[in-house]
């Protein structure tokens, strides 16, 4: 019986480990090379975090078959004290570093501006939609207040066409960036906490209301990407998501023109 659990268990372990290595349900390609940093990093703490699971589930299974039932009087034992201190310690340590690299990588996107040159987008999340600004040829965002808010009129981020900077915003329901050009994304929220989330992109930002969250991207692969809302949101929020289109600057050009005509 003993032997039995200890092969039902390695092979578990083999199966489990096999799955990962084949990348049998892996990510979507990733889309943006600045953030090839992401992808490294997980492969690191999954190669370690494997090896130590292998080396574990191993122990496991030794421990099950070497202390089996042999017919004997079973005595308690008190365990170790020095072996715990050292592999708590190890762990500890191991993971704290992990976070550590993790860390700085999460903060060379999150917390450096942007490239002078990148193109400013307004990304407001609200229940249940994503509406993405533009500032239009003038370059400038016009001026928005609550009380102009009007979901059925067409302005359902309350612009204040008193401003002038404001007649010439575009507001889409998807959000279309040109390939390799910088894009600063200026997250907001109307309601409650949304998250927006391009898992091609590795990105992933809460949009809290109260605050202006700005991050930077830059997409090298055109193509349509899906932006669902990653916070849980609402009753509706399974169905709030939006796309993504990483478009030729030629076609980006197109798509402003097209969309400010209407
Ligand atoms: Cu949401």
């Amino acid at each position: 019986m003993a032997l039995l659990l200890a092969l039902v268990i390695s092979l578990i372990t083999i199966v489990t480990m096999y799955i990962f290595a084949a990348k049998i349900w892996w990510f979507p390609p990733l889309i943006s090379q600045e953030r090839a940093a992401y992808d490294e990093q997980f492969m690191l703490t999954l190669v370690i975090t494997g090896i130590i699971f292998f080396f574990a589930q191993l122990g496991l299974c030794y421990v099950i078959f070497r202390y089996r039932d042999q017919g004997k009087r079973a005595h308690y034992s008190h365990g170790n004290t020095k072996m715990e201190i050292i592999w708590t310690s190890a762990t500890a340590i191991l993971f704290i570093g992990l976070v550590f690299a993790g860390q700085h990588i999460w903060a060379q996107v999150h917390l450096e501006s942007s490239p002078a040159d990148a193109i400013q987008i307004e990304v407001t999340g609200q229940q249940f939609v994503w509406n993405f600004r533009y500032s239009g040829p003038d370059g400038r965002f016009g001026r928005l207040s609550p009380e102009f808010i009007n979901e059925s009129g067409g302005n359902p981020l309350g612009l204040d066409f008193d401003d002038p900077a404001a007649t010439d915003d575009l507001v889409m329901p998807v959000m279309a960036v040109p390939v390799d050009r910088p894009v600063e994304v200026i997250l907001r929220s109307k309601d409650v906490i949304h998250s927006f989330f391009v898992r091609e992109m590795r990105l992933k930002q809460d949009a809290v209301p109260g605050m202006e969250i700005r991050l930077h991207f830059t997409a090298n692969i055109v193509g349509q990407y899906e932006i669902p809302c990653a916070e849980l949101c609402g009753l509706g929020h399974s169905q709030m998501r939006s796309y993504l289109l990483v478009m030729s600057e030629e076609d980006f050009q197109d798509w402003l023109r097209d969309n400010a005509l209407e």
